[in-house]
């Protein structure tokens, strides 16, 4: 039998395992790059490694997330992290150069290889028929110690695609919000979507990307589609033509399951509050007033998007009741727009173009007013990540944006009377390098400059055999990372100062929370008890991190999403799952839970009692953790783990 994509590319990377779903698998990395708000404590994480210089042939650190500098902390940040990279052997990204994944996509993937990203959408890269998946930071900087990658083997789906996308209005976001409406949030879990099919070859590198960057709210590990002649025309047309390899899956390749969907029958589609995947058409909310309009993020912030964007707003005026944002995606798209004059057709309609970045996406700046309503061409909807907890966001493409701004209302924007014009990929896009710094020389004397915001990475003591904790607090089905550590403005400057940062975990949910982990500390410490795909979104390692420094020993929950499972494993909070529903709705806030004989009951068939105390009954939760993972909440994390695996490597030597 043939391979599909995906087998193909893990195999050649292959260090350890068999690709067979659920068992593991180690691969080894052509690529990590970070982002700045996750960057910081990958850094400091590689840096109490020990080592001198990246091991992998490639690493970027970018800027892109925390841009604001209200203060010394951002600038601060940002000059460790260049003179982290000058020293360690990675690229940096210059603040101003644009979104990790858009410059990425733009300077560095390549077809057959796999990457790494310190952010959940690291999968854009899979346009470009690269594997790429986002971790936390603490597995991005062992990676770049030179571990291979592992990965619990994902089912491999197919996205069979069939029809034609070439009509008005219809865009690769579409798309990707009809898989959303179907498959929901949870649909990707333990997945890779592989998109193939006839359908495939009409869509462009960059209409691809959007729609494996968007995977990330399926919950998948990843998304890929093939690297053909689209592939080369783009590679060409970004100046990496030697970049470019044929890769496509075996005609007689098996899938585990078989999703299609034809292009010719998508329309308008848009999602509402408060989630990716509450997606209905543009049409059924006509009418709707719109008071905030916000157009970029890395999924919709190309050279093809801002493009159409300009073509609808040229010669219209935006409406008197909205404002309108735009963030390019790149320097180099911002350039090659100015250049082209359609940043002029923005600003003459009243655009309010901001810079290369991720901007209103992650709360830093442009949120909307109290009850407003905002439609942005982004990624993620969830309740209060605008900056604005009662406000109302939803989801649509670029230009359905871009009309929704001159109409003051949502409308079909195929009945809006602005005609669109048909987009002609470019055969050259517009290069300047200059603000992606090469990595400093091997050897040379270079000073990893610190602010005083920038605090050391706490690490958590072995595991004990018994725990006794307190349920902190009890939460539904979703939670996202941004309800444990939400970001925007007033957060993201404490990236690197975890102490400073853990004052607001939950904040946005009970204020209290903090405080009540702090005194629970001193009783055991606390658990926090989640639904179903707890910890989806962002792979923000705080959110594991923080918690873990308020005493947090446990989350008990009905599932996980990887990157966060794997980030309180990395943090030595073990991630512990109900047999039971009902037991989930028995337990209460305020419940003492115990369990003993952890380090027997590990090793074994990890199925745990679990005594709530309180109310005199038990009931059992397991674990799923493989050998590795294991070890490592034995230690206490995976930095200790680390470090004495490198520890024993030497003495070994010796
Ligand atoms: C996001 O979109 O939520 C972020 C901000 O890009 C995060 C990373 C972070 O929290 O720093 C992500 O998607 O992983
Ligand atoms: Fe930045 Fe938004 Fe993309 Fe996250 S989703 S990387 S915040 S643009």
């Amino acid at each position: 039998m043939g391979n599909n994509l995906v087998e193909k590319i893990f195999r050649a990377h292959l260090s350890y395992g068999e690709l067979k779903t659920g068992s593991p698998v180690g691969l080894k990395v052509d690529q990590v790059y970070t982002q700045d708000a996750t960057g910081t404590m990958a850094w400091l994480q590689f840096e109490a490694m020990g080592l001198d210089r990246v091991k992998v042939p490639l690493a970027v650190s970018y800027v892109d997330h925390n841009m604001l500098q209200q203060d010394y902390m951002n600038p601060d940040d940002h000059l460790f992290l260049q003179t982290a990279a000058a020293k360690y052997g990675a690229f940096f990204s210059r603040p101003g150069n644009g979104i990790c994944h858009q410059v990425h996509l733009e300077q560095f993937a390549a077809p057959g290889r796999i990457a790494l990203g310190t952010d959940s959408h690291t999968p854009t890269g899979g346009g470009m028929g690269m594997i790429s998946i986002g971790v936390g930071g603490l597995d991005a900087a062992t990676v770049m110690g030179g571990s291979s990658f592992e990965l619990t083997m994902p089912k491999i789906v197919k996205i069979h695609l069939t029809g034609r996308l070439r009509r008005p209005y219809v865009t690769a976001m579409d798309v990707i919000l009809e898989i959303l409406r179907s498959l929901t949030v949870k649909g990707g879990v333990s997945r890779i979507f592989e998109y193939g099919g006839p359908g495939v070859r009409d869509l462009n590198v960059t209409e691809r990307a959007t729609i494996t960057n968007m995977g990330a709210e399926l919950g998948a590990t990843t998304s890929i589609f093939p690297s053909d002649e689209r592939t080369k025309f783009y590679l060409e047309a970004v100046g990496r033509s030697s970049d470019w390899v044929e890769l496509t899956a075996d005609e007689d390749a098996s899938y585990a399951e078989t999703v299609r969907i034809n292009l010719s029958k998508i329309e308008p589609l848009i999602a509402q509050p408060h989630s990716p995947d509450n997606v209905v058409a543009v049409s059924s909310l006509a009418g709707t007033k719109v008071n905030q309009v916000c157009i970029g993020s890395c999924t919709n912030s190309s050279y093809q998007a801002m493009k159409s964007v300009a073509a609808v707003l040229k010669g219209n005026t935006v409406n008197e009741g909205v404002n309108l944002l735009i963030n390019p995606g790149s320097k180099q798209v911002y350039e090659m727009l100015a250049r082209e004059g359609l940043i002029s057709d923005m600003i003459a309609s009243g655009a309010r173009v901001l810079e290369a970045s991720c901007g209103p996406c992650i709360g830093m700046g442009g949120a909307p007013g109290s009850g407003q309503v905002s439609v942005r061409s982004f990624n993620r909807n969830f309740k209060g990540r605008s900056g604005t907890k009662d406000a109302f966001v939803y989801l649509a493409s670029p230009v359905s944006c871009a009309v929704f701004a001159i109409k003051g209302e949502i409308i079909d924007p195929r009945e809006a009377g602005i005609v669109m014009k048909k987009f002609r990929e470019p055969a050259n896009y517009l290069i300047n390098r200059n603000f992606m710094l090469q990595p400093g020389q091997a050897g040379s004397d270079i000073r990893v400059i610190k602010g005083p915001n920038i605090k050391d990475v706490p690490v958590k003591g072995p595991l004990s055999d018994r725990l006794k904790a307190e349920v902190l607090l009890k939460l539904g089905d979703n939670v996202t990372t941004d309800d444990i550590m939400p970001a925007g403005s007033a957060v993201l400057p404490f990236r690197s100062n975890i102490p400073a940062i853990s004052n607001f975990v939950f904040s946005n949910i009970d204020n209290t929370f903090s405080r009540r982990a702090i005194e629970a500390e001193s009783r055991g410490g606390g658990i926090i008890i989640g639904g179903e795909n707890y910890g989806q979104g962002s792979s923000r390692e705080h959110a594991a991190m923080a918690p873990m420094f308020l005493g947090i020993q446990a989350v008990m929950a009905k599932s996980f999403a990887r990157i966060h499972r794997s980030n309180l494993i990395n943090f030595g909070i073990l991630p512990l799952q109900f047999d039971k529903a009902s037991d989930h709705e028995k337990v209460e806030k305020g419940d003492c839970l115990v369990i003993s004989d952890i380090f027997k009951i590990i090793d074994a068939a990890q199925a745990y009692t679990v005594e709530n105390t309180t109310k005199g009954y038990s009931f059992t939760v397991s674990s799923t953790l493989n050998a590795r993972e294991r070890e490592i909440i034995r230690k206490g994390g995976l930095l200790p783990f680390t470090r004495e695996c490198s520890v024993s490597r030497e003495a070994g030597e010796n």
